[in-house]
């Protein structure tokens, strides 16, 4: 590793944008494939190299594989344990992983259990002493409709009264061509008016300007993409002032905007267009396995294409601290926590 590789798998990190089952390795993959050999199943089928693009759609073929390589409680302990070992390895201290509960028929696999296997998985890591705090939101696909999405909100509301405090919040995501924001209002906002926190989807495609005007009016407590929101995109001034005048941070995904195919290249990412706003961005993965990348690549990403110093790139992170969705006490200690690790990285 050279030195700026390590400065940045040094760097501490916060993840708040990284679906479960897009972040699946290709060592837990392998593992997978071993345990169900007659689906046949190979690497290509679940990641997308280096240098490779899909269209989005084809992203959502790729989720479709997975999820069937993934479906027994089993599974689901394996992948959230690897999962979380594999951003506490690269330097990530905080995270809040988001997973889409699935019942399975044949494995007899229910959506209470489905999130209680990833709860029990936080609970198991944090015992085995990884120096990480993970959280969860429970998310929605909007393939699923406006009724699975308030059953969703019902079973998060649930587990955010019995996890002590490890289900935060709600995600609104899935293929973003499929069904209208509007049908989610209610869940939404019952899930707001309930406490849980809101990471939307938002704009993540072209012609969403209608969508993301309503679901801004909620307002959500951060926005995963935004990538056709500012003008430049086609988007509106409108939706920009509401997205400022709130606050909303964003969840920025470099790597798996250019895989899927929503931004032509690096240097026309939307990180510049927010950064020079000074609005509050936050770098992710997305879904670190399909998409080839970790924390560490994002970042180092960023710094090349933008030219942002070591210094910027670690006020970037520090600023992640104030976006995430656990209490104000958990921002306190990762705060000391930067603080403390800020002689080390800067040796
Ligand atoms: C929208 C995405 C996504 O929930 O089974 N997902 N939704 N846009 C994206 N950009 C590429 N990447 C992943 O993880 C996989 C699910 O996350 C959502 C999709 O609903 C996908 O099926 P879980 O853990």
């Amino acid at each position: 590793m050279d030195d700026e590789c390590v400065f940045y798998r040094e760097l501490p990190k916060v993840e708040l944008h990284a679906h479960l089952n897009g972040s699946v390795s290709f060592q837990t993959m392998e593992k997978l494939m071993n345990r169900k050999p007659h689906l046949n199943i190979e690497h290509s089928m679940t990641a997308i190299g280096k240098g490779q693009r899909r269209t989005l759609d084809e992203c959502f073929e790729v989720f479709k594989v997975i999820h069937k390589l993934v479906d027994t409680e089993e599974d689901i302990l394996m992948v959230s344990k690897d999962v979380i070992r594999e951003f506490a390895e690269d330097g990530v201290k905080y995270l809040e992983l988001r997973s889409t509960p699935r019942e399975e028929q044949r494995t007899g696999l229910t959506k209470t259990n489905y999130i209680d296997t990833i709860i029990k998985a936080i609970q198991q890591c944090k015992s085995e002493g990884l120096d990480i705090d993970v959280r969860l939101l429970v998310a929605i696909d909007r393939r699923n409709g406006m009724e699975v999405a308030m059953e969703t909100v019902k079973l998060a509301e649930e587990f955010m009264l019995s996890s002590d405090g490890l289900v935060v919040g709600i995600d609104l995501s899935g293929d973003p061509t499929v069904g209208h924001g509007k049908y989610f209002l209610p869940a939404l906002e019952r899930a707001k008016n309930g406490g849980l926190k809101l990471s939307l989807h938002l704009s993540e495609v072209q012609s969403q300007l209608e969508e993301s005007e309503l679901l801004l009016n909620l307002p959500p407590d951060r926005i995963g993409h935004g990538t056709f929101l500012h003008p430049e995109m086609g988007g509106s001034q409108s939706l920009v002032d509401k997205v400022v005048k709130n606050g909303i941070p964003l969840e920025l995904c470099l790597t798996s905007n250019i895989k899927g195919q929503t931004v032509p290249m690096f240097s026309l990412h939307h990180f510049k267009y927010w950064y020079q706003l000074g609005h509050p961005t936050v770098i992710c993965t997305d879904d670190k396995g399909v998409f080839c990348t970790d924390l560490s690549q994002e970042y180092q990403l960023v710094a090349s294409t933008f030219g942002l110093s070591q210094k910027e790139m670690w006020k970037l992170s520090q600023q992640a601290i104030d976006c995430i969705f656990a209490e104000e006490a958990v921002k306190q200690q990762l705060k000391k926590k930067w603080q403390d690790l800020h002689p080390q990285v800067f040796k």
